[in-house]
């Protein structure tokens, strides 16, 4: 198993993301608007009984971000790791207090359940494409005109572990266990 946490967006913001015309690429594929997600921990393969305490985890999680202020909104364009060696193309997220507490607590859950501690930086996003070989020469150009891109704000009400399964049309994600914020 490939599993990851992570919320959806609104179907009619995804759906317009979708819509963004892409630089044009034989190497780019385009993620589809109902697989756009914003992750919040990559997880991995993990035992069956380190899924349960992940999943009693995500309910812990879930109620404790109740109180917390999980406005959201997409702004801006950017790539993974930068812009000539350029792997992902994605949208940016504006993001309050709420949800980076939410995201602690997710990596908390996870640490708890005995997986090594994530990296310091979480860069929340939408991957919008990936690159399968060398980025177009136009990537800058796109880049600089979906560089005020903005959407109305939204509030984060699921976080979902899924499971990332591979097949020779692209990931697909299964959801595994979720819970309401
Ligand atoms: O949210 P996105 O789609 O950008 O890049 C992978 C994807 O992120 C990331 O987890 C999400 C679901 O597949 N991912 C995959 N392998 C990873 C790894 N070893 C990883 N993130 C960190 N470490």
């Amino acid at each position: 198993m490939r599993l990851f946490f992570a919320f959806d967006l609104p179907s009619n913001q995804a759906h317009r993301l979708a819509e963004l015309t892409l630089p044009p690429s034989a190497s780019v594929r385009p993620v589809a608007a109902e697989r756009m997600h914003v992750t919040l921990r990559f997880v991995g393969d993990v035992t069956p009984e380190r899924l349960d305490r992940l999943v009693d985890g995500l309910g812990r999680v879930a109620r404790l971000a109740a109180a917390e202020d999980r406005r959201v909104r997409i702004d801006g364009v950017g790539v993974f790791p930068g812009l000539r060696r350029a792997r992902v193309l994605w949208a940016g997220l504006r993001i309050r207090e709420g949800l980076v507490a939410l995201q602690g607590a997710i990596e908390s859950a996870c640490v708890a359940s005995g997986l090594p501690a994530d990296g310091p930086e979480w860069h929340p996003h939408v991957t919008l494409a990936r690159f399968s070989g060398a980025p177009p020469p136009e990537l800058g150009a796109w880049l600089d005109r979906y560089a005020d891109l903005e959407m109305e704000p939204f509030e984060i009400d699921r976080v979902t572990l899924y499971d990332s399964v591979t097949s020779t049309a692209g990931p697909s994600y299964r959801p595994v266990a979720s819970a309401n914020v």
